[in-house]
C-alpha cells in the first residue's frame, strides 16, 4: 500500500503533463536504498500508477577534483545499491555521461511519465536540474532526502549562524524526525533490455587522476555505514563531547564519507542515537553537529549563490580582509607546496598528510588547516581556491556543502563572529600552533603522520 510521506519533503520543479508510463528516480546525492525519501516517493507513485520504477544514475566522467579512489568508493557503493534494488523489483540503470543529455534522452526513449531527483544545494546539481527541466515536458520533482527538515522548510533565508538556525530546527524537528517506512517488493520489474553494468570496466572509463593512495580503510556502502554507526553509538557517543576535538583520539563517528555519498541518512543516525539510553538530548554536541551544523551547510549553499567565493562572505568579513590585503605575509606558499605538505609548519603538514593518506582529515585540524592557508597566501581569493581544490581532491567527504561551508567559516568567518583584529586575518578568528599544543598532545599527532 501507498506509504504516508510528508509532502513538504518534495518540491515541484515542473508541473508537466500527467501521462501513463514508468517512473524514474534520477539518483545523485543520496546513493542508498533504505531511508531514502526520494526513492520512497518514487515507490509510492509506482504503486499508485501501477507502473514500474527505475532508478537511473548518470556517471559523469569527472566530478570536480574527485580522484580514482573517490570514484572507487562511490562505484562500490552503487554496486550494492543495484543489487539491493533488484531484490525489490526496482530496476537500476547506470550510464556513463552527463545528466543534462542522458536523462531527457532516457525519458524520451522509454515513455517515462514522472521524473524524481534527490536534492543538493550545490550549483552543479541545481544547474543539471535546470538544463533537464528545459528539455522535458513531464512532471519533475525534487525531494530533500539529505536533511531531516527539508532546506526550504526549516528556513527561507541564509541563516547568520548556528544559533539562529538551531532555534528554527528545535521548533520543526518533531514533525520531521520520524521513522522511515520499509519498501516492499514491487509487483513487476521494468523489463526493457538493459545490458548488465560492467562495474570493473567503469572505473577505468572515468577520466580521473590516480593519486598514489588508492585504497582507504573506509569500506563503502549502506551495510558498512550502519555498522560504523552502531559501533560509534555503542562505544563512543557518551565520550564524544570530551574526545571529539582531540585528533589523537578516534572520538568522532567517521560517518562523513557515508553521509556525503548518501550511503546513510542523517535522519537514521539521529533516530538510532536517540534510542541510546542516558544520552542527553540536543545538548549532546553530536546532535548539534549532525543536525544543526550539517543542515546549516545546506542552508548556506542553498541561499548563498557565491558559497565558494570571497563575495559570499558577510560584508564585515570582506571589509576586514580587504583592509589587511596588503599586510606582509611572513610565509607564502604555492598550491603545489601546500599539496605536498612542504610548509614550515609540521602540524599543518601532518594534517595534509593525514588527508592524503587516509582520505579524511580530523575535524579539529581542518579549522587550523583552512586558516593557515589564508595566512600563507597572497590573497583570500587564492586561499579559497587552494583550500577548495585540496579539500575536493583528497577528502572522501569532499565536494560537499559541509566542505564549502567549513572553508568559508575558516577563511571568511561565515557563521562565526568578529574577533580581535590582527594582521592578515583582520577580525577573522585566528588559530595558532601553540593553541593546538594547549588543546591536545600535538607532537603525538605530528609523529603519526610525519
Ligand atoms: P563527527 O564529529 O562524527 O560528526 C558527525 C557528522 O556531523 C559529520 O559527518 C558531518 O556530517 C556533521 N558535521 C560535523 N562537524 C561539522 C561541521 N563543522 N560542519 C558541518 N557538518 C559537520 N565535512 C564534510 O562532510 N565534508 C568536507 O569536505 C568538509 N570539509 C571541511 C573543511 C574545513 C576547513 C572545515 C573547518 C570543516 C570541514 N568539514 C567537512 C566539517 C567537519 O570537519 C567534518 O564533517 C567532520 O570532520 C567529519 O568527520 P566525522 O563524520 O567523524 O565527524
Ligand atoms: N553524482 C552523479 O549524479 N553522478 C556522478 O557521477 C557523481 C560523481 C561524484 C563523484 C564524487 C562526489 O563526491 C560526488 C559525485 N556525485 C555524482 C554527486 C553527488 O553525490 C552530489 O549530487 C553532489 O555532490 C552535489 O551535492
Amino acid at each position: 500500500m501507498v506509504i504516508l510521506m510528508n509532502k513538504k519533503r518534495l518540491r515541484r520543479l515542473q508541473k508537466g503533463k500527467e501521462q501513463k508510463g514508468s517512473i524514474v528516480y534520477w539518483m545523485s546525492r543520496d546513493q542508498r536504498v533504505d531511508d531514502n525519501w526520494a526513492l520512497i516517493y518514487g515507490y509510492n507513485q509506482a504503486l499508485k500508477n501501477k507502473s514500474p520504477l527505475i532508478v537511473y544514475f548518470t556517471l559523469v566522467p569527472q566530478f570536480k577534483e574527485a580522484t580514482y579512489r573517490i570514484y572507487k568508493f562511490m562505484l562500490e557503493g552503487l554496486n550494492q545499491v543495484s543489487q539491493k534494488l533488484e531484490s525489490l523489483n526496482i530496476a537500476f540503470v547506470l550510464k556513463l555521461g552527463y545528466p543534462e543529455i542522458l536523462v531527457p534522452q532516457f525519458i524520451e526513449e522509454n515513455g517515462i511519465s514522472l521524473l524524481i531527483t534527490d536534492f543538493s544545494p550545490l550549483r552543479i546539481k541545481q544547474t543539471w536540474n535546470e538544463r533537464i527541466k528545459e528539455k522535458i515536458s513531464i512532471p519533475f520533482y525534487e525531494v530533500d532526502a539529505h536533511n531531516i527538515i527539508p532546506v526550504w522548510e526549516v528556513s527561507s533565508k541564509k541563516e547568520y549562524a548556528a544559533y539562529t538556525l538551531r532555534k528554527k530546527i528545535e521548533v520543526k524537528i518533531g514533525a520531521f524526525l520520524e521513522e522511515f517506512p520499509k519498501l516492499k517488493k514491487l509487483r513487476k520489474i521494468w523489463s526493457e533490455n538493459t545490458s548488465p553494468i560492467e562495474w570493473k570496466k567503469l572505473l577505468n572509463k572515468v577520466e580521473v587522476q590516480k593519486t598514489e593512495f588508492i585504497d582507504t580503510e573506509f569500506k563503502p556502502g549502506e551495510e558498512y555505514a550502519m555498522r560504523i554507526l552502531q559501533k560509534f553509538l555503542k562505544e563512543k557517543l557518551t565520550s564524544y563531547n570530551k574526545t571529539r576535538n582531540d585528533p589523537n583520539e578516534e572520538g568522532t563517528s567517521d560517518l562523513s564519507p557515508y553521509l556525503h555519498f548518501g550511503h546513510i541518512s542523517s535522519q537514521r543516525v539521529v533516530l538510532e542515537a536517540s534510542k541510546i539510553k542516558n544520552v542527553a538530548n540536543l545538548k549532546n554536541s553530536f546532535y548539534d553537529e549532525i543536525i544543526v551544523r550539517k543542515e546549516l551547510s545546506d542552508n548556506f549553499c542553498f541561499y548563498e549563490p557565491k558559497y565558494d567565493s570571497f563575495e559570499g562572505f558577510h560584508s564585515w568579513a570582506q571589509e576586514t580582509l580587504n583592509t589587511h590585503r596588503n599586510d606582509t605575509r611572513e610565509y607564502i606558499y604555492k598550491k603545489e607546496e601546500f599539496e605536498n605538505a612542504k610548509t614550515h609548519d609540521d602540524a599543518w603538514n601532518a594534517a595534509q598528510i593525514e588527508m592524503k593518506t587516509t582520505g579524511k582529515m580530523h575535524g579539529y585540524m581542518r579549522m587550523y588547516w583552512g586558516k593557515k592557508i589564508l595566512e600563507w597566501t597572497q590573497t583570500p581569493e587564492e586561499a579559497l581556491q587552494i583550500a577548495i581544490f585540496l579539500n575536493n581532491k583528497y577528502e572522501l567527504d569532499g565536494r560537499d556543502p559541509n566542505g564549502y561551508t567549513g572553508i568559508a567559516w575558516s577563511i571568511g568567518g561565515i557563521h562565526d563572529r568578529a574577533w580581535k583584529e590582527r594582521p592578515i586575518y583582520g577580525k577573522i578568528r585566528y588559530m595558532s600552533y601553540n593553541g593546538l599544543k594547549r588543546k591536545f598532545e600535538l607532537q603525538k599527532y605530528i609523529k603519526t603522520y610525519l
